[in-house]
């Protein structure tokens, strides 16, 4: 079920997401503050502090360091936004629930991000982590309610795969699909270790640049 890194041995294959230009654009602090104000689909990616976010960006737009991986987890305050061949944005939000802070500021992630999802007119979608070792926490749970309830598109990729054996991966995505009741194709298996779902989430995320704002549904 998971495949190996697309290495040289299978470059003939198609990429979905071939980076030729990549461009930090700038960050945003708070809520009513500066963003960038760009034209461009927007797409953001979400987690819980330590989930592998900064791992699989970096996997993602095939850069060493192109978002810092830190073993200080719970620093980010910021959103980050980053253009990706002058077509398209990738966000990094700042990683929420990090277990050794004060339950104040754990709880400080959920204006910042709520607003953002609330108010990007250019957003298209979210990329929502999850760590395949752990059982979604209530910080997850408020995080998969709240885009429910603003109905944003959302794909789930859980992180960190080489750490189960290979033959736990698809019993674990259909326990993680059962118990925040999505449909298992919603869900991606990703390692940024061996590079194994990096192609299944290029395509994804392409596929939520490509589509209409759902707002403008609305
Ligand atoms: N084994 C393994 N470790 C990972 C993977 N992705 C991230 N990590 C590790 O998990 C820790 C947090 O990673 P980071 O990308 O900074 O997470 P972030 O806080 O969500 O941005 C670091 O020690 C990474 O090396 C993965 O796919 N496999
Ligand atoms: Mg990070």
């Amino acid at each position: 079920m998971t495949t190996q890194s697309s290495g040289p041995a299978d470059s003939g294959k198609h990429d979905p997401l071939v980076i030729r230009d990549l461009e930090f654009i700038g960050g945003m602090a708070t809520v009513d503050g500066w963003r960038p104000q760009t034209e461009l689909p927007e797409v953001a990616f979400a987690g819980r502090s330590n989930v592998g976010k900064s791992s699989l960006l970096n996997r993602l737009v095939r850069r060493k360091a192109f978002a810092r991986v830190s073993n200080t987890p719970g620093r980010t305050r910021e959103l980050n936004f980053f253009k990706v061949n002058r077509e398209f944005v990738l966000v990094d939000l700042p990683g929420y629930g990090y277990a050794r802070v004060s339950k104040a500021r754990r709880a400080e992630w959920r204006p910042l991000i709520e607003g953002y999802l609330r108010k990007s007119a250019t957003l298209r979608g979210i990329v929502q982590l999850l760590d395949a070792r752990h059982d979604p926490t209530d910080d997850d749970r408020q995080m998969f309610d709240l885009l429910a309830e603003l109905g944003v598109p959302t794909i789930v990729v859980v992180t960190k795969t080489d750490k189960l054996k290979a033959s736990q991966v698809a019993p674990r995505l259909l326990t993680l699909a059962g118990e925040l009741e999505l449909d298992d194709d919603q869900l991606i298996a990703f390692s940024a270790t061996t590079g194994a779902g990096r192609d299944d989430l290029a395509e994804a995320v392409m596929s939520l640049i490509a589509q209409p704002s759902w707002k403008a549904e609305a």
